[in-house]
């Protein structure tokens, strides 16, 4: 039975509408002008950064305040919020007294749940107009070749296609071997060999995830012939190589990024934040492992030179050791312990000492250690498990053991797409170096590589 307590609701019709209003464009204010048109009183939510990231929505160009902007420039909203969880339109709606949802017809069908709350009404899309096509017609598609058809190349083939603004041409591999085989097919993207400078000739950007000791040298070709260049890690093995690279990038006005890809993750960018914030009080200790059972034959089990533990995982545990403490340690330790048939490190421990802090980077090719980071304070302490350089959870803790704040954030795919978005935001907006990876830190992190192949010699 209906109770007869379910009775009209007296007042103004509220109707409520949400977005991101990106590049906001006639679809929008369309969409809102008949929104407004269906009621008396139009609440207009506007998507946060961190939301839109975490359903997927990388590349928004305009900052919430500019969104918030422009649709309060349109004179539609009576009042605009701001949303920034999964969930939050039900709260809404019940916490405005909300009569009418409304929606474009893109959305058909995905907000019917709303109906139990209130009415749902999605409205004709707009035809012909949305954010990625004027995004696309204000920036042209980048295009990227990948340098070196290895594992990685087709992994980071296939995050691309999650960016929108960019386009894998190609990819280069200096022979015609098995890998470019395996590639080719399975991209279904062409393979170049042979002439680098022709395949450089026809991309925008290139993608340098090739052996650890050829980075430098592809990234400085390619920087020198106006190309931006997205390199894998370690870019160099000298802090002289890779200032030289910066210094190249800035003087013909591209941008070079050191391809650390946990460095661009929003669950990465979360911790160093809320690490930051002085929730754990004064950081005095970070502590970060990266260990790997890898194929004994692969490529980081056998090149004495250029791979094993330190090499291949370093960059990932400097990370957030440089991010959280900063470049000004005071002393440093390196320890290895070699494995006598191959020549590599197996086990390497980095010891930094600061003012008043201090930092472990574990890492293991061939020793297995529990890989987690630990971030220790006055108040409390950060604990990420393994795989916590693929951040998609954190724990902050403290003296009283039943007092745990747990921290989730969006990880998508391989983690790669953040990379490659942050690279084309980069090249279309800003140019310059990001802050999420800076020059600086990334130069600091071939100081100590460099140390690192000086003691290992000895
Ligand atoms: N829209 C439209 N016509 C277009 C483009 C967009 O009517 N050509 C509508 C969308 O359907 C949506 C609104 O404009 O109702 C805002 O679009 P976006 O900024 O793309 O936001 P969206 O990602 O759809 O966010 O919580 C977020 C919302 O659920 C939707």
């Amino acid at each position: 039975m209906v109770s007869k307590r379910t009775k009209k609701k007296k007042g103004p019709v509220k109707v409520i509408t949400y977005g991101t209003f990106d590049l906001f464009h006639e679809g929008h204010r369309r969409l809102l002008e008949r929104a407004k048109l269906l009621g008396d009183y139009l609440i207009v939510g506007v998507t946060t950064d961190h939301f839109d990231e975490a359903r997927g929505k990388l590349n928004t160009v305009d900052s919430i305040v500019t969104r918030i902007e422009n649709v309060k420039a349109t004179g539609f909203a009576d009042e605009i919020i701001v949303e920034d969880h999964i969930g939050q339109k039900i709260e809404d709606i019940q916490k405005y007294g909300v009569d009418i949802f409304v929606e474009g017809s893109d959305w058909e069908g995905y907000f019917d749940y709303l109906r139990q709350y209130c009415k749902v009404v999605y409205l004709k899309r707009t035809p012909n107009i949305s954010s990625t096509q004027v995004r696309e017609g204000r920036s042209k598609i980048i295009t990227i070749g990948i340098v070196g058809t290895g594992r990685i190349a087709p992994r980071f083939f296939e995050e691309a296609r999650y960016v929108s603004g960019t386009q894998i041409l190609s990819a280069y591999n200096p022979t015609k071997d098995e890998t470019a085989d395996i590639f080719r097919v399975r991209c279904q993207c062409p393979v170049e060999s042979g002439d680098y400078v022709k395949f450089l000739s026809k991309v925008d950007a290139v993608y340098t995830a090739s052996p650890n000791a050829t980075h430098y040298d592809y990234t400085k070709r390619a920087l020198n012939v106006g190309k931006h260049v997205l390199c894998e890690k370690p870019m160099a093995f000298t802090v002289k190589e890779s200032e030289e690279l910066y210094d190249l990038a800035e003087k013909k006005g591209v941008v070079l990024m050191e391809g650390i890809r946990t460095a661009y993750l929003p669950g990465f960018q979360q911790l160093l934040n809320v690490a930051h914030s002085g929730v754990i009080g004064k950081i005095v200790d970070v502590e970060a492992a990266f260990t790997r059972l890898a194929d004994p034959k692969s490529r980081e089990m056998t090149d004495a030179k250029y791979g094993g533990a330190f090499l291949e995982f370093g960059s990932y545990t400097l990370l957030p050791i440089f991010k959280l403490l900063g470049l000004d340690f005071n002393d440093i330790r390196i320890d290895s312990i070699m494995n006598e048939k191959t020549g590599i490190d197996s086990y390497t421990k980095v010891r930094l000492k600061y003012d008043n802090a201090m930092a472990t980077s574990k890492t293991g090719a061939g020793v297995k250690s529990e890989g987690q980071l630990v971030v220790s304070g006055t108040r409390g302490y950060i604990l990420a498990q393994s795989p916590w350089w693929l951040t998609s959870s954190f724990d902050v803790r403290y003296e009283d053991a039943d007092k745990v704040d747990h921290y989730e954030s969006s990880f998508k795919g391989d983690g790669y797409r953040y990379e490659i978005n942050e690279f084309i935001t980069k090249i279309n907006n800003t140019g310059g170096i990001t802050y999420k990876l800076t020059a600086e830190e990334s130069i600091a992190m071939a100081e100590v590589v460099e140390r690192f192949m000086e003691t290992r010699n000895k």
